[in-house]
């Protein structure tokens, strides 16, 4: 058996992470034969909280789960961490803008991106989801120089998977015949879901569904609006499919991606081959080589209206850098 893997879980006392925790630990993400640390961070008025959880996982005695560390210090969190999962942030309030909220959760990445330079693992990678979470991952990528750039990753898995389901669905045919679904740039209403390059059943899902209208307007706007769309429905956001799209970002970091497929993760824009402005946080096709290391794939091409669209989730991007830029060091 391998050595221990040590993984930061932030906002651990929170909705997704009431879902992901047990899936970490009954060995879901790192394998069923791999042990795993977690290190839970809270902030201090939800430690209680936090301590339930962390009894609900002693009482499910996970064979593969080795140690729980609960703290509101980012610096003991990030200890000797093999993973940095962060997932905790504030929640827009009533009334709240983009902007706001963009302001509002900036700081908490500045510390993060430092505490996870100064301690944790040399191999850490680490995985943002607390939106706005391209931008969150920007602030902490750059407040933690001393880790490569390509360790850093934002979530539109997520996106992915519900992008994948609706053409499936559409299409009448099981999930798994729908393949790399691309989603580009933001995880915003402003995403980029790919209709072009995605296959279903291995021919191209524009072909298979035969209705470019329904795939430019409902098929796109379905799947940004998704979030909302579980809001009005649940009366909260989406947190078992949230926590599940982590799990199978980092699953397609260790398992080597097979020939000719790809997910999509935002990673650092520089050098990629598609022309995105240089050191943004931006949703691509990747595929890896199943040791955590990742590339961004060239060659797919975009029609007129997803261009489009790219130029509209690159400003947007922009926009938000400009908003923090006094964060980025
Ligand atoms: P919750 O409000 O249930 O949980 C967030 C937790 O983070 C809370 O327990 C809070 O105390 C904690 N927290 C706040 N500030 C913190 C800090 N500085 N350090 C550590 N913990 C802190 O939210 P939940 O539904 O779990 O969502 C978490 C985040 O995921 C939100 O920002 C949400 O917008 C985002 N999402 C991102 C998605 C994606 O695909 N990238 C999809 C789902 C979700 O909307």
């Amino acid at each position: 058996m391998s050595k221990t893997i040590r993984v930061c879980v932030t906002g651990a006392a929170g909705q997704i992470d009431y879902s992901l925790l047990f899936r970490i630990a009954s060995g879901e993400m790192f394998g069923p034969e791999q042990k795993v640390a977690l290190n839970l961070l809270e902030i201090t008025p939800a430690l209680d909280a936090l301590k339930g959880v962390a009894m609900e996982l002693d009482d499910c005695a996970f064979p593969l789960l080795e140690e729980i560390v609960m703290t509101d210090d980012v610096n003991v969190a990030m200890k000797d961490v093999n993973w940095a999962l962060l997932v905790g942030s504030k929640p827009r309030g009533p009334g709240m803008e983009r902007g706001d909220l963009i302001k509002e959760n900036g700081p908490i990445f500045t510390s993060t991106g430092k505490a996870i330079n100064d301690h944790a693992a040399d191999d850490v990678r680490v995985v943002v989801v607390g939106n706005p979470c391209n931008t969150n991952c920007l602030i902490a990528m750059h407040n933690a120089p001393d880790v490569p750039r390509d360790r850093f990753h934002a979530m539109t898995r997520l996106d992915e998977n519900r992008a994948k389901s609706q053409l499936a669905q559409k299409a009448g045919v099981a999930v798994t015949e729908v393949k790399n679904m691309v989603i580009w740039g933001n995880h915003s209403a402003t995403q980029v879901p790919d209709y072009k390059n995605a296959t279903i059943s291995g021919k191209p899902a524009a072909d298979v569904i035969g209705d470019l209208a329904y795939l430019q307007s409902e098929f796109t706007s379905t799947v940004a609006k998704r979030g909302a769309a579980i809001i009005a429905a649940r009366g909260k956001s989406s947190a078992a499919s949230a926590a599940n799209g982590l799990i199978d970002h980092v699953k397609s970091l260790l398992t080597p991606t097979p020939e000719g497929e790809v997910f999509s993760s935002c990673v650092c824009s520089d050098g990629n081959p598609y022309g995105i402005p240089e050191g943004l946080i931006f949703s691509f096709p990747c595929r890896s080589n199943g040791d955590g290391t990742y590339e961004i794939v060239p060659g797919f091409e975009l029609d007129s209206h997803l261009t489009d669209g790219v130029a509209k989730t690159v400003a947007e991007l922009e926009g938000e850098r400009e908003v923090i830029k006094g964060l980025l060091g």
